[in-house]
């Protein structure tokens, strides 16, 4: 997160961060979002595809920092992760980029409510929010396009929900922004999401309620003058998670 402040992960208690193993050694790799106790929603780039082998991810939920064991963190190893089938890469303008992620413990559990770790609710079909409205990202990615580390810490901003037309015409040459898209920045392009922020939250304030309208997917730069950060529009995929969630769980019934 550019130009963001500290997050205790009580502000976010829905933010997961998923790690991966290479040789020996864990390395974080993405953010999520925990929207059932067993399931994460994250971005679909995250993944090589086909994904890796299941056993080298870690998912932690209720974590601060990042390198620092919490007591209030819970781990989950990872059962399944159901990329979307049409997520076409950077080549392919990072259409679809949204994943399933489905965690349990050791013990085959997931994940148990507390102050630190909650599920997000998802939009209700066809939310249409409007533009200028002020949401908030967060996640444990760099601080600056050109930093070498992550934040380490949990960080949040706000960004305002910015129109398609605008988006589309004025910030990103036409094609590239789709309506599986929404962007996101601030008028002074302060704040962003940037590299190692992906798979996480955007979430918008409905009726009351957090609402998680996007998954941190792309952006040239970060808090890039003219250029916001893109995200998945999570409205779009509401039937593509529910079926893939119910499926899932009605093979291991
Ligand atoms: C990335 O590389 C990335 N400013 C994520 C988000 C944004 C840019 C890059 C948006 O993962």
């Amino acid at each position: 997160i550019v130009g963001g402040s500290q997050a205790e992960v009580e502000s976010q208690p829905w933010i997961a961060g998923i790690f991966q193993n290479i040789r020996g050694t864990d390395h974080f790799l993405c953010g999520g979002s925990l929207i059932d106790p067993c399931w994460v929603l994250t971005a679909a780039h995250c993944f090589h595809t086909p994904p890796q082998k299941k056993s080298i991810y870690k998912v932690f939920l209720g974590k601060s920092i990042l390198n620092v064991t919490d007591k209030n963190e819970q781990v989950f190893m990872v059962d399944d992760i159901i990329s979307h089938p049409g997520f076409t890469d950077d080549t392919g303008g990072n259409e679809n980029d949204i994943a399933l992620i489905r965690i349990r413990t050791a013990s085959g559990q997931c994940a148990v409510e507390s102050k630190y770790v909650r599920t997000v609710c998802l939009p209700e079909p066809g939310l249409d929010l409007s533009d200028n409205t002020r949401c908030e990202i967060a996640g444990y990615g760099k601080q600056d396009f050109y930093d070498i580390y992550y934040a380490q810490r949990l960080m949040s901003a706000t960004v305002n929900l910015i129109s398609q037309k605008k988006c589309k015409h004025d910030y990103y040459d036409n094609i590239r922004v789709t309506d599986n898209m929404v962007c996101a920045g601030d008028p002074m392009w302060k704040t962003d999401a940037c590299k190692g922020d992906s798979g996480g939250p955007m979430v918008c304030e409905h009726n009351g309620r957090m609402t998680l309208y996007g998954i941190v997917s792309w952006g040239d730069g970060c808090a890039k003058e003219n250029k916001p950060g893109v995200y998945t529009r999570v409205t779009r995929y509401l039937n593509w998670i529910d079926s893939n969630m119910n499926a899932v769980t009605a093979k291991s019934r």
